[in-house]
């Protein structure tokens, strides 16, 4: 099975109307059909970014959604809007959402059952602290937020629309400058995947991509997608620059 590296930016809270612009024209011409890359910018630029990027083989998403439909839900944003946005991804459940805004992995799982059901697909964020891995808890941790994204997601397996990406970024290594090993990012990758394969069967497990994010960088990140779990990376700080995110897409050629 090969399964084809996606290359994802997450933007977090930055951003302007001019630096998006110019992000986006600075790496556009690295893009090719050999790497998918996508970005998930802030909500209000949902609409900039799908015009510069339309028809550009890059795909793009919000970096959150509700789990309802509508309703009285201030602040929310649903499935349905994003999609008028030709939103074809989004990040669920990544570690700056379950800190700051205390989302558990039940209300994780089901954002991830929301974006599934309207053809979206969910890239959900696990990962452990650098207390739970000291105190070697890091499978439990793993499993006790991916179990419940799974059984949540099962029924999707039935009818042919799983299409979910899990990214694995252990929470020490977010933006902290410090990465996690390759051999320690792909013993984490194997384990999600042998999870998932227990859970769901070898086809949906061979066929699932798994991203590792946590200050990748052009510099490390060959090194870490020729690790043979891991598919890819979900980029934050360097997905800031057009040049830095450009060399990311060029190491996972
Ligand atoms: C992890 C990652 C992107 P950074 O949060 O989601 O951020 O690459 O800055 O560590």
């Amino acid at each position: 099975q090969t399964r084809k590296k996606l290359v994802a930016g997450n933007w977090k809270m930055n951003g302007s109307f001019d630096s998006n612009e110019a992000l986006i024209l600075g790496f556009l011409p690295e893009v090719d059909d050999l790497v998918d890359v996508s970005v998930f910018c802030p909500f209000p630029y949902l609409a900039q970014v799908a015009k510069l990027l339309q028809e550009q083989g890059v795909a793009h998403g919000a970096q959150d959604v509700s789990s309802k439909a509508s309703g009285a839900y201030t602040g929310e944003v649903s499935v349905d809007m994003l999609k008028e946005f030709e939103v074809t991804q989004v990040l669920v459940g990544h570690s700056e959402r379950r800190q700051y805004h205390a989302e558990t992995s039940v209300a994780v799982a089901e954002k991830a059952v929301a974006a599934l059901a309207a053809g979206i697909t969910p890239i959900v964020c696990v990962g452990e602290t650098l207390a739970e891995r000291e105190a070697g808890q890091v499978e439990a941790v793993i499993a006790s937020q991916l179990d419940p994204v799974v059984e949540h997601c099962a029924k999707f397996v039935e009818n042919g629309a799983w299409n979910l990406v899990i990214a694995y970024e252990p929470v020490w290594a977010i933006g902290t400058g410090v990465t996690a090993s390759p051999d320690q990012a792909q013993e984490v990758h194997a384990m999600i995947r042998n999870r998932l394969q227990a859970m769901l069967g070898t086809e949906v497990a061979q066929s699932t991509r798994i991203l590792y994010g946590g200050s990748v960088k052009p510099g490390n990140a060959s090194e870490i997608f020729s690790k043979v779990d891991i598919d890819g990376g979900l980029i934050g700080g360097a997905a800031l620059s057009s040049d830095d995110f450009s060399g990311i897409i060029r190491a996972a050629r």
